[in-house]
């Protein structure tokens, strides 16, 4: 609230400009991110508020919006209803997590030829809160596939942290493992996926599943037992698996996949070479390696880093599970409680008019009625029992309403 002081002009008029609007606070994806850690010990983000307006019919500056990045790939949730609130996936995808608050208007608004010189003004709006859970589902760049007992956990294990179960038995690997590897500056994740089997893409052995996070990634690495252990015949898996994939998705065969014989420390070389030409001769490149013995793995783990960077990124999820918009439920003005004999209405929105109304000036206190009046807070009130004279509780102050249609209670 402000007044026009000029040598001149002994009565200026109002001049009290508005006040400016607060930062939002906004999600952002980087891609150069790929964990949640800075939040581990960060948990509250609150953006600035805007400035006061000012005499002169200053417009108080507005605050900057407060922008938080995350890595590709974090969920969003309601942390107090779970609701999907956003699936932020390409770089630069972003949501508003939070509006912020509006700036309160100058007493310079509220004069008109009635009320030239209005006494009060209006403070600003508080801004949204939003609690919110994140989670970081990690898009697989590379999957390990192939038969059960292929050797896809012990790979994993040896090219990144990831300690998978590893076991002589089919079937040990129960649900998919990302690993993050490391070749210089530039890491990504592969995946193992639990062995396929015949019928895969009909669902066996939970294939279908498992078909569906093999869509997502970039390249496909199909993993050989080339020892024929146990009386396998090592080309026929190959091509199982491949007839698999196929038949779960044409774009799935098409995938570019690279093939690893594995196990060549128990594998005779005559065999590992007819095996070699053959799915060479298919148009596949092979990789010769123990991943036992970590033979040859380092060579696949450098021309791997250089291919997932020249390959397009994963797919995105479904898209119809992407970005839903959330919007906020709007908040009901104010809550009506009963205190003892008494009754208290709270809410933001009281707070909001009280902190504005300069009660001791009657064109405030006049449009402080008028705000109660349509926000039809008498009405709530005497819905549930306020007699003319009864004591009302305003954000814990106490207000007697007189029932009659005088303003002046
Ligand atoms: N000799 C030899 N054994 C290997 C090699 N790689 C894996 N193995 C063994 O093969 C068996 C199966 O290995 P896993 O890594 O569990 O195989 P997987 O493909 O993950 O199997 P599932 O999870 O059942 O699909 C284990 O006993 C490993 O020790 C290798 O290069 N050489
Ligand atoms: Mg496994």
């Amino acid at each position: 609230m402000s007044f026009r002081r000029e040598k001149n002009i002994p009565a200026g008029g109002p001049d009290g400009g508005d006040g400016g609007k607060g930062g939002s606070v906004i999600m952002r994806v980087n891609a150069a991110k790929n964990t949640l850690l800075d939040f581990r010990f960060r948990h509250n983000f609150i953006a600035q508020n805007g400035t006061n307006g000012g005499s002169n019919n200053r417009t108080g500056k507005s605050a900057p919006d407060l922008i938080i990045e995350v890595p590709p790939g974090t969920i969003v949730r309601s942390a107090d209803t779970n609701e999907l609130i956003a699936d932020l996936l390409e770089d630069g995808a972003e949501i508003v997590l939070a509006e912020g608050g509006k700036g309160g208007i100058g007493n310079s608004k509220f004069a008109n030829s009635v009320r030239q010189a209005p006494r009060f003004s209006t403070s600003g709006k508080t801004g949204q809160e939003l609690r919110v859970n994140l989670e970081l589902k990690l898009i697989a760049d590379v999957a390990l596939i192939g038969f059960p007992n292929a050797g896809k956990s012990t790979l994993l294990s040896v090219i990144s942290a990831a300690k998978p179960k590893i076991a002589d038995y089919p079937f040990t690997t129960l649900e998919p493992v990302l690993g993050v590897v490391a070749k210089d500056d530039f890491r990504f994740v592969v995946a193992d996926i639990p062995g396929l089997i015949s019928g895969a893409a009909e669902g066996a052995g939970m294939g279908h599943d498992f078909l569906r996070h093999i869509e997502r990634t970039r390249i496909l690495l199909h993993l050989v037992d080339a020892s024929g252990q146990e009386g396998r015949d090592p080309y026929s898996d190959f091509q199982v698996i491949n007839q698999e994939l196929l038949r779960y998705k044409e774009e799935l065969a098409e995938r570019p996949q690279w093939v690893l014989l594995n196990k060549t420390d128990i594998t005779p070389e005559v065999e590992l070479k007819n095996l070699q030409e053959k799915i060479e001769q298919e148009g596949y490149k092979v990789y010769l390696i123990s991943a036992a013995t970590k033979d040859g793995v380092d060579k696949l783990v450098n021309d791997l880093a250089a291919e997932v960077q020249a390959l397009p990124p994963s797919l995105p999820y479904d898209e119809s599970e992407l970005r839903r918009k959330y919007s906020f439920t709007d908040e009901e003005k104010f809550t009506i409680k009963r205190q003892g004999e008494k009754l208290a209405v709270e809410g933001a929105w009281i707070r909001e008019l009280l902190q504005s109304t300069n009660f001791s000036d009657y064109e405030s206190r006049r449009h402080f009625q008028r705000q109660i009046d349509a926000a039809g807070l008498e009405k709530a009130l005497l819905a549930v029992g306020m007699k003319a004279g009864d004591t009302v509780l305003l954000d814990g102050s106490e207000f007697e309403f007189d029932e009659d249609e005088d303003d002046e209670s």
